[in-house]
């Protein structure tokens, strides 16, 4: 054991030393993952409730995105966009087909996904609804979570993603998330916004989920003011709260879509920004692009990600055992009234408000949690998120909801 021990201790020290101080971990090291577990370099066991926020949703390391994507890493990794490869073009017409729509423009991660959407709403905002030049605005939520980069942050609310990292990008509006009137006010007072930019569930604000009826709303305003309704459904999306994308839940088909994460199931980063012909084609040949973007390898481990996504009903399961799970914590919550305050879930993506017990937090629910053997993280504080992997069946879940009651009951 303390051999170990020491063997957690020596790789966290390496980080400390030698590692940009930009994350503060739980402090467990893992070295294998497979399904809905993970394992310490002690051997020791978790279920990972979070999925590396919400990018392993198929399970990790899941066979088939594993061997689809080994057996191109040993074929042809980079082409570049320099040239054609034989695999973009297949990957282009089954993402298209899986989502309906015309074409995607292929990312790496879920920040640059979100600044390729900005940049093709403003794009499509001059070149087709008629903007000046340098005029084009775009609306997002308060308590948006859309990634790190200057322009992204420059429209966020937390302190911690924007202070100190000014100045900051011009030409975005802000409205409170789950206000359609706020929305529709604002669209009607200004011709210059080209986009309206959402999570139809926020993350990482605590897993906010909109009143029913929200997400139609807000997209009708937009239709009715010329608007591009613009998802980031990169941590909501492929099957975490029930659906296929939380669009599904309404009935909405977002003008332009953006995916990451769990695209490759935690394999290799992939995005992806879909659109239909009229807003997608406003962007010419070598006006955007990226070295990586559209890669063998990013193609085929997404190929198979959506492939797992739908031949294992993925979706289906998020929302059959969410329900169990939601009602569960429920009960916890019930058990605990003063210590729990809030609960709430869609699907497998719920999150439980703790408050502050004799200085002792979240945080420290998780750090027993993780002694338990369920890793989740607090985020902002008091909101612990849980998100397993979609692969997750009811037998462990009864397991992780008797983990996280006898951690609450005992705090
Ligand atoms: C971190 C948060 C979650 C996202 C949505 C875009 C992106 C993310 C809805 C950008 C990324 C990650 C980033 C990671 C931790 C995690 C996170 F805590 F930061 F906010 F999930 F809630 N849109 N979320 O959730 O995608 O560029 O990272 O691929 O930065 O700490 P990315």
């Amino acid at each position: 054991m303390i051999e170990t021990m020491k063997k957690s201790n020596r790789l966290m020290e390496l980080e400390e030393k030698y590692g940009a101080h930009n994350y503060h971990p739980i402090p467990v090291v893992l070295e294998k993952g497979e399904g809905v577990y993970v394992w310490d370099v002690d051997g020791k066991k978790y279920f990972d409730f979070l999925s590396a926020y919400s990018a392993v949703n198929q399970g990790h390391c899941h066979p088939d995105i594993v061997a689809a994507t080994i057996t191109q890493l040993q074929k042809l990794t980079l082409s570049s966009r320099a040239f054609y490869n034989d695999s973009l073009g297949e990957y282009e017409k089954f993402i298209t087909q899986f989502f309906g729509y015309d074409k995607v423009l292929p990312m790496n991660t879920g920040a640059e996904g979100v600044e390729t959407a900005l940049k093709m709403a403003r794009r499509w905002g001059y070149a087709k609804k008629g903007i000046a030049d340098n005029e084009a605005k775009i609306v997002v939520c308060e308590n948006n979570f859309h990634g790190r980069t200057i322009s992204i942050v420059s429209i966020s609310s937390d302190p911690d993603s924007y202070g100190q990292f000014g100045p900051f990008t011009p030409g975005f509006l802000k409205v409170p998330f789950n206000d359609a009137e706020a929305l529709e006010k604002l669209l009607s007072s200004d011709k210059n916004i080209a986009g309206f930019l959402i999570e139809p569930v926020q993350g990482e604000a605590g897993v906010v989920i909109p009143d029913d009826g929200y997400l139609k709303k807000v997209y009708d305003s937009c239709k009715k003011h010329n608007v591009l309704f613009i998802a980031d459904e990169i941590q909501s999306g492929l099957g975490r709260t029930g659906k296929i994308l939380s669009c599904d839940h309404e009935g909405v088909h977002p003008d332009i879509l953006i995916l990451g994460k769990a695209l490759s199931g935690g394999v290799y980063p992939v995005s992806a920004v879909l659109a239909n012909d009229e807003i997608m084609l406003c962007i010419k040949p070598g006006q955007h692009g990226s070295t990586y973007g559209g890669n063998p390898v990013a193609c085929k481990a997404a190929i198979a990600g959506l492939t797992v996504l739908k031949e294992e009903k993925l979706a289906e399961n998020s929302e059959r055992l969410g329900k169990i799970l939601l009602e569960e914590l429920n009960k916890i919550k019930n058990e605990r009234p003063e210590l729990v305050t809030a609960v709430r879930g869609r699907g497998l993506f719920a999150a439980m408000v703790i408050k502050e017990k004799e200085g002792k937090t979240a945080w420290e629910v998780c750090l027993q949690l993780a002694q338990s053997g369920l890793l989740a993280k607090p985020t902002h504080g008091d909101i612990i998120r849980f998100a397993p992997p979609l692969v997750i069946n009811e037998k462990q879940l009864v397991d992780c909801v008797a983990i996280i009651r006898k951690v609450i009951l005992n705090f």
